[in-house]
């Protein structure tokens, strides 16, 4: 109720949608949506380095993503690849380190090696942390979480009435991480499409019309100033 504004969000999640119809609207294949979207994901990275963010989480593929045409998943898994050549040099500059979640293993091995060199090359850097979620799913995180730590039990390495909140959350491909301030969804959607489910529980969510190839460093600049203007409460007072 006071009118004190709230801090930048330490960490800001982002479910890039509308790439494809971006692309329909324009009479272009699917495939050059995705291309225009990753020059939106240099602007709003940068954009959040500026801000001063600590962590920015981009939905780049889903597990339910394989789904799609062959054609447009194997174009999806050469950007990394092409992120790399593009990009690597200037996030290096502006002390950007890359991070990715998500299962690996069915990633072709040109997407895990461009992958893991952007995470390598980046590794000493201390400013924002750019994480891609890469074949990841809300669920199946908690699942593998569920899963380690049983694991884990079996091994008689912990007892089972130790697994609290902060042993699920430090099991998940989150830990270390702040859970996300800001949940940003663009094209309408009104959806977390399986993104970070344990995660968001106390996420403020903020939807725009806007497709993602058209976001810009401004829409990034409105989220955040929306958030700080709004009353974080977490259910303690009415
Ligand atoms: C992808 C571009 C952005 C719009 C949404 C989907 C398409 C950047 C990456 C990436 C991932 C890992 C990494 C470096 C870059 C990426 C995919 C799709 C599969 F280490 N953009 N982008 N990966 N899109």
């Amino acid at each position: 109720m006071n009118g004190s504004r709230l801090p930048v969000p330490r960490h800001v999640a982002i479910i890039m949608d509308g790439n494809g119809r971006w692309a329909r609207a324009r009479g272009l294949p699917r495939v050059m949506g995705h291309r225009e979207g990753m020059k939106a994901v240099r602007e709003v990275t940068l954009a959040a380095h500026r801000l001063g963010i600590e962590v920015l989480t981009l939905y780049a593929f889903s597990t339910e993503n394989w789904k799609r045409p062959r054609d447009e998943v194997d174009f999806l898994m050469a950007l990394p690849q092409e992120f790399l050549q593009t990009e690597l040099e200037s996030l290096i500059q502006n002390n950007v380190r890359v991070r990715v979640m998500g299962d690996p293993n069915p990633l072709p091995p040109h997407t895990r090696a461009a992958v893991e060199e952007a995470v390598r090359r980046t590794a000493a850097n201390t400013g924002l942390i750019l994480n891609f979620a890469l074949n990841y799913g809300g669920r199946m995180d908690i699942a593998r979480a569920a899963r380690k730590l049983a694991e884990s039990a079996v091994a008689g390495e912990i007892r089972p009435e130790t697994i609290d909140e902060a042993a699920v959350a430090a099991a998940l491909s989150t830990a270390g991480l702040p859970d996300p301030d800001l949940l940003i969804r663009t094209s309408g959607e009104m959806r977390l499409s399986n993104f970070m489910l344990f995660e968001l529980a106390y996420t403020e969510l903020w939807f725009v019309d806007k497709l993602w190839p058209d976001f810009r460093r401004e829409d990034l600049e409105a989220a955040v100033e929306a958030y700080r203007r709004r009353d974080r409460r977490f259910g303690g007072l009415g």
